[in-house]
């Protein structure tokens, strides 16, 4: 478990999570849940909550959450199925560029599958601190991309879709960016770098 301790720019520290919930918090039937993984796959994937939890091999990290309108929670400890296994597990195609996620709730988001390819840390979590994810924050399983803000990371994640086009998710739809990574404060399109220079968007 690696530790990260730097502050991104223009964020500020908070010591717990602000709950964001655009659609309301859903209410979770357990036994009905499956997590998908379906679009640009040779062999697309359904899990239950028992097999997510219990089953699939999870590994811990810990790391810091950044949020978009500026708070940071430090020193989080996320454990759950790292996202290399899910692309090697789904045989994602070549063409695959993109990940779309899709929530229980409606919301959508979207981020480039380089960006988990690049992050050994990004996982589908569902524990957060040695504990399920409480319904509030995503029960029963969200992504962490340590380095992408906190919109991009889906509660009461459903489905996992890889596909070849970026299409705009709830928040992208709302001139929040394609990316969204922290360290270079790509918060809203057309935004890139330590100094928000502009820059031509895909
Ligand atoms: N389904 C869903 N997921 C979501 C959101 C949301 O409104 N609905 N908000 C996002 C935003 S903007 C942030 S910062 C984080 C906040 O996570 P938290 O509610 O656990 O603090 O969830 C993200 N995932
Ligand atoms: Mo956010």
């Amino acid at each position: 478990m690696e530790k990260q301790t730097k502050i991104p720019p223009n964020q500020h520290v908070v010591k717990n999570f602000i709950i964001y919930a655009e659609f309301g918090i859903p209410h979770v039937d357990i036994q009905q849940y499956r997590m998908k993984v379906t679009g640009l796959v040779e062999q697309p994937l359904e899990f239950t909550y028992d097999q997510l939890m219990n089953e699939l091999p999870h590994e811990k990290i810990r790391t810091d959450f950044h949020c978009v309108t500026g708070w940071s929670v430090l020193d989080v400890e996320w454990e759950g199925i790292p996202f290399s296994l899910i692309i090697e597990k789904a045989k994602v195609k070549e063409n695959a560029k993109w990940i779309n996620f899709y929530s229980m709730d409606g919301y959508t988001t979207i981020i480039p599958l380089d960006d988990v390819r690049n992050d050994p840390q990004s996982m589908i979590a569902v524990k957060i601190n040695g504990k399920p994810i409480p319904e509030k924050n995503g029960f029963p399983a969200r992504p962490i991309i340590p380095h992408l803000y906190g919109w991009k990371s889906a509660k009461w994640l459903t489905e996992i879709e890889f596909i070849d086009k970026y299409i705009d998710g709830y928040w992208e739809e709302r001139g929040y960016h394609e990316r969204g990574d922290v360290w270079e404060e790509e918060r809203f399109k057309g935004m890139s770098g330590k100094h928000s220079r502009k820059r031509p968007v895909l």
